[in-house]
């Protein structure tokens, strides 16, 4: 018998940075809400992301919700940069704290969401039977949430353990003494790969393409200096959400060869020892100047050869062929490091495939190699992946994946035309990757917070985006992302990583305080940029 259908004015759907913080403040507006959340708990990609040296690559005190103060005050990092379970923690203290979780379905995936014309109101269903009926529809599903099929074939052969760096057994699991492989070398590859080194008895490192990682030198956190950020939070998350990545991470004006070349090694040098994200800081023109990229990539091989010891592996971790930062920058402890172990090898992809997944384990063309335990760090379906892993249905029964069929397509990656009343967070063409996630999310929730007062208080029923903003928007996403780097490189930024994905960077690429300029202009032009409907048949919720 089919389960009696909730009626509300908000369906939320995740429960990571975007939807905690949705449910927040929705609750306070007084609106009736239900959060959907396929994981166990709250938490979003650091939920599921329980490998070993699974860590944030951001600083944690720019990592964090600004919204509470009282938050701020009471919670206390411990790391520079936070290890996932500090990080989980600060998801429970913050649901407990704001007794976030009752509102949450957990261990619910959301099949399908579609838009009732007559009605003005999206049918939510999930898979354990529910339907919800809701005013709006908010998918604060992330950016980094559907695993990447990794595409090899004899997967499901395989007898030994298999283990996937975004759905990690919630237990401890041991590799001691094992023979282990590690399939992917991104972010994620490189944590895994650092970590699991110290304690397997072989390690095979199967590397496609190289990534440029640079020293985190992760530090605890004074408690004097905990106290002073304390006392400077406002500052700070001012500082951030006017910095072109949303964070308060170094940046500079300073053009690459307005320098001479010794000072350009002395600033790489200190950015080196320095750490974290000091590098990206050190010039303006690194993403915008193949040259200036080029250079400091030199740079990052050089260190490379410096420390890996055997000439061959140093020269096959040397990324080649991409600008340095178009794909993520990675940061390490001890990648390059763990290659000198004696039981860590690298099996360079590019010259020895993967042919297949065996029975026992990995078969190159060079031929077998025998695992106790595989794991896959093999990358996601990012920006578009969780929208098209449920069907969402718009007006006319258009689909987000017709709509979508060559790229993300939105406007200020926020709405969609046809798509009335339905909002992303983070959404495929706002900076989602390129700027701090949390302070996109508390901009994102704060931009839709106030569109949902105004039609409350105008008495209108449902928005959506005029065709015309939404093409003016993506003509503009596409022509400042012909300026930079970002888009030369072979990542999930531009969907290159998903086989069939179409091709391109939809990205936001012109920086945080500009999007927040654009957003708040859409809003203050008195909203030429939409269509709103009348009330006059809005069922309310009870
Ligand atoms: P990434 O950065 O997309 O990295 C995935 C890695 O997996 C990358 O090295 C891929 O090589 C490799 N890969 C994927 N499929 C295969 C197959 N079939 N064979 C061999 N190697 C493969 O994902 P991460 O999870 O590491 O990081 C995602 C984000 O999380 C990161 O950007 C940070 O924001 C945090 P390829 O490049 O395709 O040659």
């Amino acid at each position: 018998m089919p389960s009696a259908v909730t009626r509300l004015d908000v369906v939320i759907v995740g429960a990571g940075f975007g939807g905690l913080c949705a449910t927040h403040r929705y609750r306070e507006m007084g609106l009736k809400i239900v959060g959907i959340e396929a994981g166990g708990d709250v938490g979003g990609v650091w939920y599921w992301n329980r490998y070993p040296g699974a860590r944030v690559d951001l600083p944690s005190i720019d990592y964090s919700y600004s919204f509470s103060p009282e938050i701020e005050q009471e919670w206390t990092w411990s790391e520079q940069f936070a290890a996932q379970p500090e990080l989980l923690a600060y998801f429970n203290f913050v649901a407990d704290r704001l007794d976030l979780r009752r509102h949450y379905h957990f261990s619910t995936r959301v099949t399908s969401a579609v838009w009732d014309e007559e009605r003005k109101l999206w049918t939510v269903r999930t898979d354990r039977g529910q339907t919800f009926e809701a005013t709006y529809c908010i998918m604060a599903t992330g950016p980094l949430s559907i695993p990447k099929d990794p595409d090899i074939p004899g997967i499901a052969r395989y007898k030994g353990q298999l283990l996937r760096a975004a759905k990690w057994p919630h237990h401890p699991v041991s590799f001691e003494g094992k023979r282990v492989g590690v399939i992917g070398t991104g972010s994620t590859g490189i944590q895994i790969v650092q970590e699991v080194g110290k304690q397997a008895g072989e390690l095979f490192v199967f590397q496609r393409t190289p990534s440029f990682t640079m020293p985190m030198r992760n530090q605890a956190l004074e408690p004097d200096y905990v106290a002073e950020v304390k006392r400077h939070y406002a500052g700070l998350r001012e500082a951030a959400r006017n910095s072109p990545n949303g964070g308060v991470r170094p940046a500079s004006t300073r053009a690459f060869f307005s320098v001479t070349p010794a000072q350009r090694r002395e600033l790489l040098d200190d950015a080196w020892k320095q750490g974290g994200l000091a590098m990206l800081g050190t010039f303006a023109d690194l993403l915008s100047n193949p040259e200036a990229n080029e250079h400091v990539a030199e740079f990052v091989r050089g260190k490379i050869g410096e420390i890996v010891k055997d000439p061959v592996t140093a020269e096959q971790l040397k990324p080649r062929g991409y600008p340095i930062f178009a794909r993520r920058p990675c940061l390490d402890s001890s990648y390059y490091e763990t290659f000198n172990q004696p039981n860590v090898h690298l099996v360079d992809c590019l010259t020895d495939p993967i042919e297949e997944i065996t029975e026992k384990g990995v078969r190159t063309r060079a031929g077998e190699i025998e695992l106790d335990v595989l794991i896959f760090a093999t990358g996601y379906d990012g920006l578009t992946g969780a929208m098209l892993a449920c069907e969402v249905v718009g007006r006319g029964g258009r689909r987000v994946s017709e709509k979508w069929k060559n790229g993300a397509y939105s406007y200020l990656g926020l709405m969609m035309e046809g798509f009335p009343n339905l909002f992303m967070t983070t959404g495929p063409n706002g900076p989602a990757a390129l700027a701090n996630i949390i302070r996109i999310s508390e901009h994102d929730v704060d931009w839709i917070a106030a569109l949902m007062t105004h039609m409350d208080q105008h008495g209108l029923a449902c928005v959506e985006p005029t065709g015309e903003a939404e093409d003016r928007w993506m003509e503009l996403v596409v022509a400042l992302s012909q300026r930079t780097l970002l888009s030369k490189a072979k990542t999930w930024y531009v969907g290159a990583n998903v086989k069939d994905k179409p091709l391109g960077l939809t990205l936001f690429t012109g920086g945080f305080p500009k999007y927040r300029e654009y957003c708040a202009a859409a809003t203050q032009d008195n909203y030429r940029s939409f269509a709103f409907a009348q009330t006059a048949d809005r069922v309310a919720a009870t």
